[in-house]
């Protein structure tokens, strides 16, 4: 009994590893701060056609709305209700959003925030994002409701009931993170109101969560709530299908909380894959592409069933969490595509793609002075709208990484190759790589500081192919280079150091 118990929790424990894309969908873009009019839109219009798997949204419930300073990004971090009205839109948008989604096969992760309610000292009135009131001082928010037992301030033992010391675990799950107030999720209560909430989204037709501040939160309180989850709709889905699970969990030389004490309950972030991809690709402390030969495991990454990989995400590419000055934004685009495309076509992880938008950064002693800054908006602090220019970039502020030709190429490049494995690797001892994916796909890097100018053998069947990163296959013609490929899998690859983007991609379908 205890073992058909034990294999039905590992049961669940792994459906929620699985992202439940569709149509050999592989890929998440984190569409951080769109609206939800915005990402039904982009569904329709540019993710479903383009390949893309599932949209990570930012937290959909209500949520403080500051003036000081104005209407940060990060006040969506810090809840006051479960009602569904935030700074992307009401209820009914976010429903329409989840459904013209769902229609058109893309997913929808919802990035949740359980282990807090809004910061101490933040007052108490009105000023949140569906006008319900609140109090921070007396940590009552009676919409869901809270009250001050519901919160763990009585299990903190650090002077001002804030994590201090990130190496005492007890702390890091019991006081507040940054001065929000921490619940109390050992409480029944506490669990139900988190799992209808939830529900709600699920019911919805959500496929899954983003999990914020994990490690913040016990494991056994987490696997409590998970196990309350329904499983998805199956208006969508297949029946019995779970959500998929993503948790946060930064572990940068932190001794006392590891990923693997959450990876039975679902995926987990893996950070160090985005700050070790940019210092190889900065080539500091010695690092070169050659030596990503094992990447993956080899480089002491959690197993790769567990891990849920990107470059950056919307912490780290303001320096908000860890992970530091190596990450690779779209502030540095040429490494940033680099970066990205090495991801999209190395076989580890479930990959996201960061979608961002621009901000006016202000450096004072390497510290960004700006890094609150929130989405575009207009004068009243709402969030502006994403308007497509003719050349199918973003305007008004928003970088729209994912409409980058190199990595919506390379989005489809990994749908094309999903499954195959990593094979035919060669290097130059230095920053030239190159790796195939069986016989669907090859990649040719050239990071060093002089040209490439080599015949590799590719895996791929012979012909002509055309390169998804100069350019495109648009009907029987290919506007970027030619890639010829002999009877015998083999082809000669030319990169100039100086090309705008010094890498080649092919695959199966960009064959002429
Ligand atoms: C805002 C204000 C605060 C104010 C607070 C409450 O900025 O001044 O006190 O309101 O009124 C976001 C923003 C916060 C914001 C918050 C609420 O980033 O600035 O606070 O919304 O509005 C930790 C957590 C991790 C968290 C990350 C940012 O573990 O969960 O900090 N990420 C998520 C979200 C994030 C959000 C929250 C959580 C809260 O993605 O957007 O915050 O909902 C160490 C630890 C990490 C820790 C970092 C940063 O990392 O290991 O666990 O992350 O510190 O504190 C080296 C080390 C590495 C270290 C790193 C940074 O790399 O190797 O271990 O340095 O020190």
């Amino acid at each position: 009994m205890k073992l058909l118990i034990l294999l039905a929790l590992f049961g669940l424990g792994l459906a929620q590893h699985n992202p439940n894309t569709k149509h050999g969908r592989t890929s998440i873009v984190h569409l951080f701060g769109w609206r939800w009019a915005d990402i039904a839109a982009e569904c329709e219009r540019f993710l479903a056609p383009n390949g893309f798997g599932g949209v990570q949204i930012s937290p959909p419930n209500e949520h403080i709305v500051l003036d000081s300073p104005w209407r940060p990004w990060w006040q969506r971090y810090q809840p006051v209700s479960y009602k569904l009205c935030s700074r992307s839109g009401s209820e009914s948008e976010l429903r329409d959003m989840i459904t013209r989604c769902n229609n058109v096969g893309v997913n929808i992760y919802v990035d949740i925030v359980i282990n807090h309610m809004c910061g101490a000292g933040r007052g108490e009135g009105t000023h949140s994002s569906c006008g319900t009131w609140f109090s921070s001082d007396r940590e009552n928010f009676p919409s869901v409701p809270y009250s001050r037992s519901d919160f763990n301030d009585h299990k903190c033992n650090t002077a001002d009931g804030n994590i201090e010391n990130y190496e005492d675990a007890k702390q890091v799950r019991d006081c507040r993170l940054v001065g929000l107030l921490d619940l109390s999720l050992e409480k029944d209560y506490v669990r139900s109101k988190v799992a209808d909430f939830l529900n709600e989204l699920i019911d919805m037709g959500v496929a899954g969560f983003r999990v914020d501040a994990c490690k913040h939160m016990w494991p056994r309180d987490l696997s409590d709530v998970y196990g309350r989850m329904h499983n998805l709709n199956t208006k969508w889905f297949p029946s019995g299908s779970r959500p998929f699970i993503f948790q946060e969990v930064i572990d940068f030389e932190n001794p006392s909380i590891w990923p693997e004490e959450y990876v039975h309950l679902g995926r987990v972030t893996e950070f160090k894959y985005g700050a070790k991809l940019g210092t190889v690709l900065r080539k500091w402390n010695g690092e070169k592409l050659s030596y990503t030969k094992n990447w993956g495991e080899g480089w002491g990454f959690m197993s790769e069933g567990n891990a849920l990989v990107f470059v950056d995400n919307h912490d780290n590419q303001r320096g908000h969490g860890p992970g530091g000055a190596s990450i690779v934004t779209f502030w540095d685009p040429k490494l940033h595509k680099m970066a990205v495309s090495y991801m999209l076509a190395h076989p580890y992880g479930v990959t996201r793609v960061m979608s961002s938008f621009r901000w006016d950064r202000h450096f004072v002693n390497e510290k960004d002075e700006n890094d609150w800054m929130g989405p575009p908006s207009n004068s009243d602090g709402s969030t502006k709208s994403v308007p497509i220019n003719t050349d199918q970039t973003c305007g008004d502020g928003w970088v729209c990484e994912h409409r980058w030709r190199q990595i919506k190429n390379m989005v489809i490049f990994r749908n094309v190759v999903n499954g195959q494995p990593h094979s035919n690797w060669w290097d130059n001892q230095s920053n030239q790589v190159a790796f195939g994916r069986g016989n669907r796909g090859f990649i040719v890097f050239n990071n060093d500081d002089w040209n490439l100018d080599v015949t590799l053998n590719t895996g791929m069947p012979g012909g002509t192919y055309c390169d998804v990163i100069s350019g495109e296959k648009k009907g029987s013609s290919c506007t970027g280079k030619k890639i010829q490929v002999g009877g015998d899998g083999r082809a000669h690859f030319k990169i100039s150091n100086r090309d705008e983007d010094p890498f080649v991609a092919i695959h199966a379908d960009s064959k002429l």
